[in-house]
């Protein structure tokens, strides 16, 4: 997908809301288990439920690979479902890869030809030659770590060196080695105090923001600081949502959180408008 596809998308829906399939087999509904796939099972209804309020899906591969080989054909029905019925639906894999060129390059070939994902999550810490093979697939996205959510963010990211964050000199160089078209930006919800700085680095790349939700982000203080002309942001929410109940009404439960999260970004587009 080409990155204008996605704005015009977040445009007409009002919405840059992205529903995490962060798909645990101990937190479905135990129904579900008696299924021939419980994973995509979940999956399906909680796409049939969502669609509408987002403008993409991450699917967060940890949860499938653990499974081993059941859990990648859950993964592939998944997204060959959004493919096939919401095309216009951005995907995400979040499985933060990166390795030497050549590794770099089968991960791309995985994710970008064989599963058919329109982005993957890149941890890029390895340096150029190792995020370089990604940005050669035409109309596919490759989303950097920027500044994660996580507390240990703290340890490396935001230790200083040189008189920057650690984290700003790796977006500071990386964003030499592609541009606002191929490559976005993961930036922690839970980190709006360095947004502004970010922006100034970057004002034109999509920032892909989670944490809203079960790590205690907030939305309003995200657009704040985190929008440029075209919107430029999406934001994550995975637990939040699809688990919002665990009972037979667990698909129209995560669609109200769904609901929510998009009538809430509605009405700050609006105001800014
Ligand atoms: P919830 O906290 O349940 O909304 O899930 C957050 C999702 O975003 C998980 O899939 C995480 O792996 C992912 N994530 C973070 O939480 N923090 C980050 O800094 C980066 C990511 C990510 O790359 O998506």
């Amino acid at each position: 997908m080409k990155l204008e596809d996605l704005i015009i998308q977040i445009k007409n829906k009002n919405s840059f809301l992205c529903v995490g399939l962060d798909t645990d087999i101990d937190k479905i509904p135990k129904f579900l288990l008696n299924e021939d796939d419980p994973i995509f099972s979940f999956n399906k209804s909680i796409i049939d439920h969502t669609n509408k309020y987002c403008v993409a899906y991450k699917i967060n591969t940890a949860f499938y690979e653990s499974h081993g080989v059941n859990g990648w054909e859950s993964m592939k029905k998944t997204i060959d479902y959004i493919n096939d019925n919401h095309p216009e639906i951005f995907t995400i894999a979040d499985a933060k890869r990166g390795d030497i060129g050549n590794t770099s390059k089968m991960y791309a070939q995985s994710f970008f030809t064989e599963m058919n994902f329109d982005s993957l999550t890149i941890n890029p810490y390895m340096g150029s030659d190792s995020v370089k093979p990604f940005l050669e697939f035409k109309n596919k996205i490759s989303i950097l770590l920027g500044l994660t959510s996580n507390i240990g963010a703290e340890d490396i990211q935001l230790k200083t060196s040189n008189g920057d964050f650690i984290f700003m000199e790796m977006i500071k160089s990386s964003k030499l080695w592609g541009n606002h078209n191929n490559m976005m930006y993961v930036v922690g919800a839970t980190k709006t105090d360095f947004i502004n700085k970010i922006r100034s680095e970057i004002p034109d790349h999509f920032l892909l923001i989670p944490g809203i939700g079960a790590q205690g982000g907030d939305l309003i203080e995200v657009c704040k600081h985190a929008f440029n002309d075209n919107i430029g942001i999406i934001v994550n929410s995975s637990r939040s949502i699809i688990y919002a109940s665990t009972d037979d009404d667990f698909a129209i439960a995560a669609a109200n959180q769904a609901m929510i999260l998009q009538a809430q970004m509605s009405a700050i587009l609006s105001e800014r408008k």
